[in-house]
């Protein structure tokens, strides 16, 4: 919130040269219904004003919503890096991070199959280190040439505009049935891991292999993860298409109020560290982004955690104009020859230009280091810094050499000198060649469920494309990952069942990347739908809904009508939501209150509809005393405790069930259970 300055310094409207305006409702006429006079120097200043308020969107991740944050070194890292963000676990380095949707633009929905971006910035004392990755721990393609292609096939067909935020349609499938690398990227894209329950509740990877470099420069191969305190969650397919439609800010809002009322998403850092000769001896090439570094072969070190805990105070000024660079590294990190992540290193500089509007858009507060900086750069548009005195070259001797080149030791950033050798080529190791062995990795790690939905996804996406001859191709492919899924798309497309490759296919399996192996261990940042009518009993609702909140969790009332309800105990009960604005698919689980509200509530359609999707949504159910009663109408056929007067309580697949007079705490641990559980695909 800004202070409120005295009323002579800003209660009233002025130009933006600070002259007073004495009328903002009428343009300056000729005569109350003459024309408007070209004069009228504050109508043209507001609407030429107007007219330019819009940057071009990020021709990719135009959608994001971004936090600020703080960093915190769990011990120091002086084995392996200098970075100084890296070393002291007393020492809080402030972060911005932005989280985007990569192929829809900045007013799609938020909740569409995609990667998600994951980019923060760490205001170092040496310096601004952006790490800029994705949700994905791989990418498309291999080499950055390719990326104007891949994002030409995925974004919106150039003649129509369609789809929007989508890759099911022709032209992305005919590039990717062209572009066997991306087979592996294909599978986490179609499977639950792009559908993120929330921001708080994803992995983030710097996908690519880096250096840390200690202060001998010696050097290790590393990759970066963020796991996510909340554990790693996701949404149905069908529950994300609806939500599009019921509350297209779905993620950007969870973010916001998780941090309005101080449930703070939290992440912790881990790196995988390799000595140089043994990422060498890897099965497969450590440069190749289309490839992870299993976490049972290579474990996550976990160094540090995130902690975001400031909303932005503007979303133009810091979270749009936010400028992340993967060439934004501090001493003690370095690149490898990864060929994606060199490609990146011109692209992230030179998209700033026409986005932010010129070379000085490291002046904007978003995106200014927080230590000194201090070089001989001069003017360009929107130049904010007033540099003073005459010199601006180096070396110079009029300004007693300042600023001066600062050594390795004064922390001056030195590449790693990695010797070179090589001819000029355009050419891939034939190391980059093995497409299908991780896509298959990744399926195999896969629980069954987590199968099912990739099949269907890939059913709905090539169900998309209107050529064979694309659908074929794809199916060719998949059936070098796994036979099966090749046949289940087969036959949901309508194609023929291809042969199985005798000998074919990669056994291996890595069960970390299956999301059953990331479940949450506490039930913060859930939200619950408490469905209530009058009648409602709010001696048991309440308490519940008491634990619910003191354990980070969220619970909302809600009934047909907004205002009060009248309680069976004749309270007032306050509802939070009306049916009209809410859904099922905008929460994790519903609690059935007991009371004699669950006859009113058996009149109310849309509270029916509610049970029913929860329960085909295979989320969690609280019911008790004769919320029960909903359970059985809406034709659940579980073991419910019916007679509202029981003390007993169940627990099954999800569904919590019990009487009016059971054992609360009994109750309330089932439930977290069950929300823990994140969904209980047994019902599926
Ligand atoms: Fe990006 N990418 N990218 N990318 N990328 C951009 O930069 C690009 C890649 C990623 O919240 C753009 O400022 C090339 C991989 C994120 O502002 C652009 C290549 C990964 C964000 C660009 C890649 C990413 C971007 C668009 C292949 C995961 C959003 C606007 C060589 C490690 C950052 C902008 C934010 C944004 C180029 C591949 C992540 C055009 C050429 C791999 C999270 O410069």
């Amino acid at each position: 919130m800004s202070e409120k300055m005295p009323p002579e310094e800003m209660d009233y409207l002025t130009t933006d040269q600070g002259v007073r305006i004495n009328d903002n409702q009428n343009t300056l006429k000729a005569g109350e219904r003459g024309p408007s006079l070209l004069e009228d120097f504050i109508f043209r200043e507001k609407i030429m004003h107007f007219d330019h308020e819009r940057i071009p969107e990020r021709i990719v991740h135009a959608r994001g919503a971004g936090a600020h944050g703080y960093f915190q070194v769990y011990e120091t890292m002086k084995k392996y890096t200098k970075a100084k963000f890296l070393q002291d676990p007393l020492l809080k380095t402030p972060v911005f991070v932005r989280f985007s949707t990569v192929a829809g633009f900045r007013g799609s929905a938020d909740t569409v199959r995609d990667a998600r971006g994951f980019a923060t910035k760490f205001y170092t004392e040496e310096g601004n280190y952006d790490l800029v990755g994705n949700n994905i721990p791989v990418f498309f393609i291999q080499d950055a040439i390719k990326f104007p292609d891949l994002v030409h096939a995925l974004k919106p067909e150039p003649h129509n505009e369609i789809p929007q935020a989508s890759s099911a349609h022709d032209n992305f499938w005919d590039f990717i049935s062209l572009m066997p690398e991306s087979i592996h990227m294909i599978m986490w894209v179609l499977s639950d891991r792009a559908l993120p329950r929330s921001y708080s509740m994803m992995e983030g990877f710097g996908v690519h292999t880096f250096r840390f470099v200690n202060e001998q420069g010696q050097s290790h191969f590393i990759k970066f993860h963020w796991k996510p305190k909340n554990g790693v969650c996701s949404l149905l397919f069908e529950e994300a298409q609806l939500i599009a439609g019921k509350d297209p800010d779905f993620n950007r809002r969870d973010l916001w109020e998780s941090i309005e009322i101080g449930c703070y998403p939290e992440y912790e850092l881990g790196v995988q560290i390799l000595e140089e000769q043994e990422a060498e001896k890897l099965e497969f090439d450590f440069l190749d982004a289309t490839k992870l570094w299993p976490e049972e072969e290579v474990p996550v070190k976990i160094i540090g955690k995130m902690i975001l805990n400031r909303n932005p105070d503007n979303f133009f000024a810091e979270t749009e104009q936010a400028a992340f660079h993967p060439g934004h590294i501090v001493p003690g990190i370095d690149f490898s020859n990864d060929p994606l992540l060199q490609g990146r290193l011109f692209s992230y500089l030179d998209t700033q230009l026409i986005r932010l509007g010129g070379p000085n858009f490291h002046e904007i507060p978003i995106n200014r280091p927080i230590c000194p900086v201090s070089n001989n750069q001069r003017d360009g548009f929107m130049r904010q810094t007033v540099n003073k005195g005459r010199i601006n070259y180096e070396p110079n001797s009029l300004g007693g050499g300042c600023p001066m080149e600062a050594g390795w030791k004064s922390g001056g950033f030195v590449s790693f000198p990695e010797k070179i050798q090589g001819e000029k080529i355009r050419k891939r190791p034939e190391t980059f060649n093995d497409h299908y062995s991780q896509a298959s990795l990744f399926w195999n790690s896969m629980s069954k469920p987590e199968k099912s939905h990739i099949a269907k996804a890939f059913r709905f996406e090539l169900g998309k494309v209107g050529f064979k001859h694309i659908q074929e191709k794809m199916i060719q492919h998949l059936n070098q990952v796994n036979h099966s899924l090749a046949a289940e798309v087969a036959e949901g497309l309508g194609l023929d069942v291809p042969l199985e490759i005798k000998g074919s296919g990669y056994k291996k399996s890595s069960p970390l990347l299956s999301q059953e192996s990331h479940k949450p261990s506490s039930i913060r940042g859930r939200k619950i739908a408490v469905l209530a009518a009058e009648g409602v009993n709010k001696t048991r609702l309440e308490e519940l809904i008491k634990e619910i909140v003191r354990e980070g969790a969220l619970a909302f009332v809600i009934a047909k009508n907004l205002g009060n309800l009248k309680s069976e105990e004749n309270d007032l009960i306050k509802v939070d939501k009306s049916f009209l604005t809410e859904s099922s698919v905008m929460y994790d689980a519903i609690f059935l209150p007991a009371g004699t509200h669950a006859e009113a509530l058996k009149k109310q359609p849309e509270a029916l509809i509610f049970v029913q999707e929860v329960y085909r949504h295979c989320k969690p159910i609280l019911a008790i005393g004769e919320g029960n009663e909903l359970l059985q109408y809406c034709g659940l056929k579980e073991n419910l405790c019916l007679d509202s007067d029981w003390n007993q309580s169940f627990s099954r697949q999800g569904i919590v069930s019990a009487g009016k007079k059971a054992d609360f705490k009994v109750v309330f641990k089932d439930f977290s259970k069950a929300l823990m559980e994140h969904r209980h695909w047994e019902r599926e």
